[in-house]
């Protein structure tokens, strides 16, 4: 009863590569995933994935004894530039549990507690500056990439950006998008044609202009060392528990560079997602704001224990996250020789793609899927979601390290926007998603105005 896998019609040689938008390849795979159950193949001129997305399907591949995360493209392509960072190091490389152990403790509870006020005086930097533009047309994604950029390197590294004291992103971002484009580009062009191909120009000028900034950053805690035990210290000073070695030099530069980018890409797509769910559902927004309004009353400055007592605004972001995963696949192989599904032969080694948008949809899990609806995460609701069923920060060890960093972040910035501001959608955006490694919405402007007099 074994069975190659479903795939949609594809031509001899090219496969379905004609078919593939470079620029919308998310997107079209969750079309793509409307037609089949539970997993189809893509052919990429001549290298196929399977991409599954049934929570059963998922859910064996989930099994760490049988599967492992593997570097593949388009990760492996980042290789040149984050090296062994914790992101695209490979599952055994010795550099993967060095780091792991070394940095976890930075991102336990207790941490969180510790960065909290560098978020909060990032988040009210991001509200002044809107307050200062009450009334114009504010392009949401880029505040919230200067906002969660910001975030990351004040909390993690000390190190300042000021991103909302000037009008145009830091060259860093315009470098990391061309870099991150150029890679993804890779995946949609024939292999024949890929060894004539250079890389675009300016391309090693970006990753100087990365790496420079890296150095930068580095440089500046070694000429004014502290005794906070942050990021960036635990990475120059902390020894691996298990060997006792430190991390080596170009590590450090890996890792530093890894959270720079892992560390706010897919923070500011959330935010930005949730800004518009949140206006596209008012009934939503409403209850937002009581919440906001019962927590923090009047001017009420957040604090760390507050956070808690958001649990709307939690189910709002989960639920932005269900719809919008804005990571939105990672890649696993087996050890050995499988068959998944019970009829799928999966070579050792073959990759598999976890496709996120399509598993968050997967109707066996979720009644109308396509519905933005927080109350599937209460309490009563969330405990009975398939344990497979919902992954927007990947899977086990190699599951995101920075997953409580980024919902304290969110919520801390969305509460203190609602706190403040009444939010408008005057152009009624219809979602435009832009992918580069992650997902967002492009073109998307609110306006606001002041909800009561502060002083
Ligand atoms: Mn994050 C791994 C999603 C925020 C740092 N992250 C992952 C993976 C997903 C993911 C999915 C697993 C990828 C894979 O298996 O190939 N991350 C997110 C999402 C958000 C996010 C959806 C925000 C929302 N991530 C953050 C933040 C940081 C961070 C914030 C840093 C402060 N993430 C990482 C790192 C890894 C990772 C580092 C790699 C962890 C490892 O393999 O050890």
């Amino acid at each position: 009863n074994l069975q190659p896998f479903p795939h949609p019609p594809r031509l001899p040689l090219l496969g379905n590569l004609l078919q593939i938008p470079k620029d919308h390849m998310a997107q079209y795979f969750l079309e793509v995933s409307r037609d089949f159950d539970g997993i189809f193949e893509m052919d990429f001129a001549g290298t196929k994935i399977p991409f599954a997305f049934s929570a059963d399907l998922v859910e064996e591949l989930c099994d760490e004894t049988r599967f492992r995360k593997v570097i593949r493209p388009p990760l492996s392509l980042l290789r040149d530039i984050v090296g062994d960072g914790l992101f695209t190091a490979k599952s055994d490389e010795a550099a993967w549990g060095k780091a792991h152990r070394i940095l976890m403790p930075a991102f336990s509870q207790r941490s969180m507690k510790g960065y909290f006020e560098a978020m909060r005086e990032v988040a009210e930097q991001l509200c002044n500056h809107w307050q200062a533009h009450e009334g114009e047309d504010l392009l949401v994604a880029d505040d919230m990439t200067r906002l969660t950029l910001d975030t990351i390197s004040l909390a993690g590294f000390n190190y300042r950006f000021d991103s909302f004291q000037s009008r145009d992103l830091h060259p860093f971002l315009g470098s990391m998008v061309r870099v991150l484009a150029a890679n993804m580009a890779k995946l949609t062009r024939l292999p024949m044609l890929e060894r004539f191909r250079k890389d675009p120009p300016d391309y090693l000028a970006d990753i100087d202009t990365m790496n420079e900034l890296v150095d930068e950053v580095i440089r500046q805690r070694r000429e004014n060392p502290t005794d906070s035990n942050d990021l960036l210290n635990l990475m120059l000073t902390a020894e691996d528990p298990e060997t006792g070695e430190p991390l080596d030099d170009l590590n450090i530069r890996h890792q530093v560079l890894t959270f720079l980018v892992a560390g706010h890409e897919t923070t500011s797509g959330l935010l930005t997602f949730t800004l518009y769910f949140l206006l596209r559902n008012p009934h939503v927004l409403a209850r937002a704001y009581a919440e906001v309004d019962r927590v923090l009353p009047g001017d009420t400055a957040p604090e760390y224990r507050h956070l808690a007592q958001l649990d709307v605004i939690e189910r709002v972001l989960k639920e932005s996250l269900r719809m919008w995963p804005t990571a939105p696949a990672f890649m696993v192989a087996s050890y050995e020789d499988e068959v998944i599904g019970g009829r799928y032969r999966l070579p050792r080694n073959q990759g598999i793609s976890i496709h996120l948008p399509s598993l968050h949809r997967d109707p066996k899990v979720w009644d109308n899927p396509d519905v933005f609806d927080i109350d599937r995460f209460l309490p009563e609701n969330e405990a009975k979601i398939h344990p497979h069923g919902y992954k927007p920060f990947g899977n086990g060890q190699r599951a995101c390290i920075g997953r409580q960093f980024a919902l304290t972040e969110a919520k801390l910035a969305l509460a203190m926007i609602l706190q403040r501001f009444a939010l408008y959608d005057p152009h009624d955006y219809r979602l435009d998603i832009k992918e580069t490694l992650t997902l967002k919405p492009d073109h998307f402007y609110l306006r606001l105005r002041r909800r009561k007099e502060h002083d």
